[in-house]
């Protein structure tokens, strides 16, 4: 049966529920409902095939991006996460095909903070093309960026021509963090860009990266500039009142 909302005895229990709601998506240590204190840029590189456009949307949507949709192509993500208790904005961007032609563009690794390299672990083909990803991550982004490369397609076991061993020896001497992943079932596929942003995060927090560095692939999100502009706006107030 519809339930036709009305003014009148339902009041108070919305009243009630809405509170509640927001306070649940209330986050009072970063000012405001959600606000993110960074904006980090993200980017998903790997041969074509491998299942980049599927981690995306797996990522942003919660579910596996059917055959109908491929010609589409996702080219540009964003989703809010909560690392360690602070909200970090990623603006992930996908290749949109222009890896099928070797033609993947300055402007798309320039300022990237993160990015998640990605082999299919049915086709060594795809694993042994790393090493030139890596290359062009490294010159063309930034020495800093951070990567976790992603096993993909790790529901097909079965036909698996790269093992976890090798993969994790190649990611330890590349410095590089490494999870096996299906953006069918969805596996890791959060861990993958959570993991991410965390060693981010912690770079920024030891000093080890410069949010303030041009093209550091970090901005600050809306919680962080209050936090900023407050002080600033104290002093401000404190000074017209002693009138120094
Ligand atoms: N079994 C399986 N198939 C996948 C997975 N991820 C992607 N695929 C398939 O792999 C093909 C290529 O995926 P796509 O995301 O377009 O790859 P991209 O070219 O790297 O963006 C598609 O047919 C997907 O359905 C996965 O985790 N498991
Ligand atoms: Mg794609």
């Amino acid at each position: 049966m519809n339930k036709i909302w009305k003014t009148g005895e339902d009041n108070g229990w919305w009243t009630f529920s809405g509170l509640i709601l927001l306070c649940f998506a209330t986050d009072f240590s970063t000012g405001g409902i959600f606000l993110p204190y960074f904006l980090f840029k993200f980017l998903v590189i790997g041969n074509a095939g491998t299942g980049k456009s599927c981690l995306l949307h797996q990522f942003i949507e919660k579910k596996f991006k059917d055959d109908s949709n491929h010609t589409i192509g996702v080219e540009f993500g964003s989703k809010i996460i909560n690392v360690g208790g602070k909200y970090v904005k990623l603006q992930i961007w996908d290749t949109a095909g222009q890896e099928r032609f070797r033609s993947v563009t300055r402007s798309y690794y320039r300022g990237a903070a993160g990015a998640l390299l990605v082999y299919d672990i049915t086709s060594r083909e795809t694993y042994n093309a790393l090493t030139n990803w890596l290359t062009d991550a490294r010159m063309l982004a930034s020495q800093n960026i951070v990567i976790i490369l992603c096993g993909n397609k790790k529901d097909l076991d079965a036909d698996r021509e790269v093992t976890f061993l090798e993969a994790s020896r190649f990611a330890q001497e590349n410095e590089l963090m490494f999870l096996e992943t299906s953006a069918l079932t969805g596996e890791n596929v959060e861990e993958a860009f959570v993991q991410c942003a965390r060693k981010i995060l912690n770079k920024i927090e030891s000093g080890e990266l410069d949010p303030e560095r041009m093209g550091s692939g970090i901005q600050y999100g809306d919680a962080a500039l209050r936090q900023l502009r407050s002080p600033r706006r104290a002093q401000a107030e404190s000074a017209q009142e002693c009138g120094c």
